[in-house]
């Protein structure tokens, strides 16, 4: 351990200061800090296939136009984290090796099967509304360059949760079978994106370091409490319900409640045994496969410019 250098980033972080790639950090928070922001990653880009798979299906030219635009998003949002995590000092090709082997976590919604136009009203509004809830505040996070990632990506996510919003507010004023298809999917997206904010606050080992060193500012609980407010208020804008009935605001406490999770299938995702982690990792795998050219030519054409310029 360097004695100073401790010294120095215990400051920071009682000052509410940033840390920078440049600055002596404790191993245990590099290490815990490449954990969460290559896992983040990873869901960006795992989190492309479920909306990619409705682009050729979206009803009409100006919907897969944003469609698209959405799931390009999505792709920069990876590729930005991926360079915050190789600040500190892992290569990318390593994060993506340990996504393709199995080896790496993503977010546990992304292995939901997407079945209805509806279900991609619902991500939108329910999948990048609890990404938002859960990353404000990570624009305050104590390593610099995930903070200011996080400010960019936020706002591409609000935009992104009003387009799912507002799909699912014209399903909602259509058809008998418009707002049906969108209640279907709003009562199977409900529970998995309460799960995103990870596991109760007294089953999750990260949450109270990554809180002292202000990574985290709020826990899982408390961020899950606060998006089922925010969600419990915009239904009613829908005329749509939410499929649970214990959703309420607690006076005496002054938070948002709603009724058990199933926690077991939440673990089940997690070990890989989720309705689509198998197609995912497949498809993740392929495209690796099928992308390995474009890298080989760009480290060709890297080579040959490295060549010239020291000639
Ligand atoms: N899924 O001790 P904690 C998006 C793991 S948004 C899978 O509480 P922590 C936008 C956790 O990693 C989605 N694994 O952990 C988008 C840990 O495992 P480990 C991505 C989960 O880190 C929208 C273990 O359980 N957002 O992509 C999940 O303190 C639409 C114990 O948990 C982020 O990653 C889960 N839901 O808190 C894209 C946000 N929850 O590593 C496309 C940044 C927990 O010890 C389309 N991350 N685990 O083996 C975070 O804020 C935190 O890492 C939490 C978990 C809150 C996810």
């Amino acid at each position: 351990v360097d004695a100073a250098g401790q010294q120095l980033f215990d400051e920071l972080i009682a000052q509410d200061s940033r840390i920078e790639p440049r600055d002596w950090m404790p191993e245990a928070y590099r290490k815990s800090l490449t954990r969460q922001i290559s896992q983040h990653a990873h869901s960006e880009i795992i989190g492309m296939q479920p909306e990619a798979n409705w682009i050729t299906r979206a009803p009409s030219l100006k919907r897969k136009a944003i469609l698209m635009a959405k799931v390009q998003d999505e792709a920069g949002h990876g590729l930005y984290l991926y360079s915050a995590a190789e600040t500190l000092g892992t290569a990318r090709d390593k994060m993506t090796e340990d996504l393709i082997a199995g080896k790496a976590r993503y977010s546990s919604i992304f292995n939901y099967p997407v079945l209805t136009w509806a279900d991609i009203g619902a991500i939108g509004w329910l999948v990048d509304g609890a990404a938002i809830c859960n990353q404000v505040p990570l624009c305050r996070a104590s390593y610099g360059p995930y903070g200011r990632a996080m400010v960019r990506i936020c706002k591409e996510e609000s935009f992104h949760q009003r387009q799912g919003f507002e799909i699912l507010l014209e399903l909602a004023n259509g058809t008998q079978a418009q707002r049906d298809m969108a209640q279907d999917a709003i009562n199977r997206w409900y529970a998995p994106s309460l799960m995103m904010f990870g596991p109760p606050d007294d089953d999750s080992p990260n949450s109270k370091q990554s809180m002292a060193w202000n990574i985290k500012r709020f826990s899982n609980d408390e961020l899950r409490s606060r998006f089922v407010g925010m969600i419990a208020e915009q239904v009613r804008a829908l005329g749509l319900t939410l499929p649970d009935p214990d959703v309420r605001f607690n006076e005496d406490t002054g938070r948002w409640e709603h009724g058990p999770l199933d926690w077991e299938e939440f673990k089940e995702v997690l070990a890989g045994r989720g309705p689509c982690n198998a197609q995912r990792m497949e498809r993740r795998r392929e495209a690796h496969e099928d992308g390995a050219w474009v890298r080989e030519a760009a480290a060709a054409y890297a080579d040959k410019q490295a060549r010239r310029a020291a000639t």
